[in-house]
């Protein structure tokens, strides 16, 4: 399936643009992948900026290899994008590219920031270099995770307060996308996206953990599936709702910051409950704090526990987005909703749930 991987070296780019090209910075992970389809879909020729990587990461990518050019490249080194923005000349960036997992941020802070802070700076600073700053327009990847435990529902003028790494260094990417589009007068624009999730989500995230556990406990797993803090509230949508916002943002005469969020919130267990239920299982919880498991009622198999050590050293309890200014603007609204989501995620990772009589 692999065979066909048309990769280009920075050097390597001398063909002739379309109408219309778009650069993707992090075309391998769930967002990148999806907008990818989306913007070839609307006949765009499509960049995947692609950081080296020992083993080979585009299966999000396999049904579009052939008709995406990826290039080596990455956020982390200046020359090297100003190189990639001379010969692509294109016309919207995305820069999805991060560390995107907040757990991790707290083992691995200074990458973070090198990546998702710094990353932003070098790239518009490449923008401007290369003199496609003022007929580019950029997207930058912003995220919810900056509202710390701001009073929901969080809006574009609730006053930001990361607690992680991650956040904090997101925050900083912002504000110097607001401050290169107020300096330099560039048409560059912050998605604060909520969570978003589908089947390409990584395997680290809770609700891609929760769907992959349970396609293998339809395969017999035995062991239960560890989590941390299962009261942990977000505002799950579906990726490929905000990556279609992504794109209207893009498509304004005006650059601006838009929050995308479905407006609903659920908890951990929530998302595990209903994930749950579509494959006939009905969990029954028992035991407090650590010590917390769910059980299948009807086996009694013990299917979930609680793990001490995924707990975060700060967590965010509860995340839900107002999205009326994209709503009102852009004319966005998410089309898919939470219980479609879960079963997209679910069918995905237990195939086998296809063939049963409740999806005919
Ligand atoms: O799935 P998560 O790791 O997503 P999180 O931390 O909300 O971040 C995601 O959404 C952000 C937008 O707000 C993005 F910016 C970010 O890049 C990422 O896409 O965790 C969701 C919740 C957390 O409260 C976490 O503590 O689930 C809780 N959780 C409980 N057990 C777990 C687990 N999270 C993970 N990853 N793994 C667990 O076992």
């Amino acid at each position: 399936m692999y065979s066909v991987i048309f990769c280009m070296t920075e050097f390597s780019l001398g063909m002739i643009l379309p109408s219309r090209s778009a650069l993707i910075t992090g075309i391998t992970g769930q967002d990148g992948s999806t907008l990818a389809s989306l913007l070839l879909d609307k006949g765009y020729k499509v960049f995947g900026l692609r950081p080296y990587a020992s083993v080979d990461d585009t299966k999000n990518l396999i049904s579009i290899l052939d008709d995406i050019i990826l290039i080596d490249g990455d956020v982390t080194d200046t020359s090297n994008l100003t190189r990639i923005l001379e010969r692509t000349k294109p016309d919207e960036i995305y820069n999805l590219a991060a560390m995107t997992h907040v757990g991790v941020s707290f083992s691995m802070p200074e990458a973070t920031c090198n990546i998702n802070a710094q990353g932003v700076v070098r790239l518009l600073e490449a923008m401007r270099t290369v003199g496609i700053d003022k007929s580019a327009r950029f997207y930058q990847a912003s995220s919810s995770e900056m509202f710390g435990n701001a009073p929901a529902p969080q809006s574009e003028e609730t006053p930001f307060a990361p607690c992680s790494p991650y956040g904090c260094s997101k925050l900083y990417a912002y504000w110097m996308v607001r401050t290169y589009r107020q300096a330099y007068g560039m048409h560059a624009s912050n998605g604060i996206l909520f969570n978003h999730e589908g089947p390409h989500r990584g395997a680290e995230f809770v609700t891609r953990k929760v769907t992959r556990a349970l396609g293998e406990f339809l395969s017999g797993r035995k062991e239960p599936l560890p989590l941390g803090n299962l009261e942990a509230r977000r505002d799950w949508g579906h990726a490929h709702d905000y990556m279609r916002g992504a794109w209207m943002m893009l498509q304004q005469e005006r650059a601006d910051d838009y929050v995308l969020a479905t407006g609903q919130t659920r908890s951990v267990r929530e998302f595990v409950n209903a994930a749950f239920s579509l494959a006939g299982f009905a969990l029954v919880w028992e035991g407090q704090g650590t010590h917390e498991v769910a059980r299948d009622a009807i086996s009694g198999q013990v299917m979930v526990r609680v793990d001490e050590a995924l707990f975060r050293p700060l967590e965010i309890d509860q995340l839900k987005g107002d999205s009326s200014k994209a709503r009102s603007i852009l004319g966005w609204e998410p089309e898919i909703s939470f219980e479609a989501m879960v079963e997209d995620m679910v069918l995905a990772d237990a195939p086998s749930l296809l063939n049963k009589k409740r999806y005919a």
